[in-house]
């Protein structure tokens, strides 16, 4: 075996093992960290890509899907991989309290990394339109959490004029450093197929992690670690579809409480990405997201939260576009149980609630 091959076989070793390092030490060369840089981390990254055979059945002709399945991350949410570089750059400049506007999952991280940190978090939520779990815990991980009467588009603005006005550092994907850390999804999907993908699908919000995919897959590419780049499929609910429709939409709806976004911050990268990849933006409605996610649950044993399931969604609404025998990777951005809500309410399994508790009664209620 060469020494390039032994230490890279060493390297995807330690990647999948309890010595990954997290992903700012797993790909320092690639991340703007030097030296003086203190290393806020949880270990983030090292997702797994699963392959997904009930969604090859529905779109057909030798075509490969995988899902990256970042709800593995520590906090549940591909937002630690823009948190730990967001954090640890925070750290290093000295800063002692971030700030963000946060549909649920960038409030989670936001606390949990800052506390790790030995900072203090301030968290702007839309009243009543997080899930409960995001919301448990960012108070579980010690945030000042402060619910406006507004949605996700007027907590940006005000925490946007509040680290203008303040010493408070802004956390949300306008910070750079965020979309340098997650930028490293992209990398380990390369470095785990060996090549990028044909299409890389995935849910757009604020859409920055649309941009920073965009961008790893730019720089392996430009490196010589993968010679094409995947077209960029971004998908949004329909109720809340800027990107899709080109306007911004006042009040948006969607049952994916995630991605309830009106006017993404990100647009201008967003729609690059799209342009320079040949990828394109569609809706998908609240229904064909749910029909998503309960294939993912009931078929493949995977529990995403609902706008995670929509990349999946959109994938089966392209389906006949994607090339025969390609390969195609979801992104699913958070786990299932950041939302027992939706999970309760939309799930086709069999409950036989308040049984007598005898055999008699259990072996009757199963069909014996
Ligand atoms: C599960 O937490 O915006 O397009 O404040 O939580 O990069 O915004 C979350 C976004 C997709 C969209 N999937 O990502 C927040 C927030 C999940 C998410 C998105 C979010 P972007």
């Amino acid at each position: 075996m060469s020494l390039i091959k032994k230490i890279s076989s060493r390297f995807i070793q330690a990647k999948h093992s309890s010595n990954w390092p997290g992903l700012i030490e797993g790909y320092r060369e690639w991340l703007p960290v030097n030296k003086n840089t203190p290393i806020i981390t949880l270990k983030e990254g090292a997702t797994p890509l699963i392959q997904v055979p009930s969604i090859q059945k529905v779109i057909g002709r030798g075509v490969k899907v995988f899902v990256k399945y970042d709800g593995l991350n520590p906090t549940g949410s591909f937002k630690d991989r823009g948190m730990t570089m967001a954090i640890s750059k925070a750290k290093e400049e000295g800063c002692e309290a971030v700030i963000c506007a946060s549909t649920g999952n960038t409030s989670a991280s936001a606390a949990a990394y800052a506390k790790r940190g030995g900072m203090k978090a301030f968290v702007l939520i839309p009243d009543g339109y997080v899930a409960q779990g995001k919301l448990a815990q960012a108070l579980v991980y010690g945030a000042e959490v402060l619910a406006i009467k507004g949605n996700f588009d007027d907590a940006l603005e005000i925490v946007q004029q509040m680290s203008n006005n303040y010493p408070i550092t802004l956390v949300n994907s306008v910070n750079p450093y965020r979309i340098e850390g997650q930028k490293t999804a992209a990398f380990e999907i390369i470095d785990t197929l060996g090549e990028a993908p044909d299409w890389l699908c995935i849910p757009m919000g604020n859409a920055g992690n649309i941009s920073a995919y965009w961008k790893g897959f730019e720089e392996y590419k430009n490196k010589g670690k993968s010679k094409k780049l995947p077209k960029m499929m971004g998908f949004q609910a329909s109720g809340s579809a800027p990107l899709v429709f080109d306007k911004t939409i006042n009040n948006p709806e969607t049952i994916a409480t995630a991605i309830r976004i009106g006017n993404p911050v990100n647009k201008v990268k967003a729609i690059n990405a799209k342009e320079k990849s040949n990828g394109s933006f569609l809706d998908v409605t609240d229904e064909e997201i749910i029909n998503a996610y309960k294939i993912l649950g009931q078929e493949e044993g995977i529990f995403c939260e609902p706008a995670s399931a929509a990349s999946v969604a959109g994938l089966i609404k392209r389906a006949e576009e994607v090339p025969t025998n390609g390969t195609v990777v979801c992104v699913l951005t958070g786990n299932g149980l950041k939302d027992p809500d939706c999970a309760i309410n939309n799930n086709n399994a069999v409950f036989h609630s308040g049984l007598e508790s005898n055999i008699k009664t259990v072996a009757n209620a199963i069909g014996f």
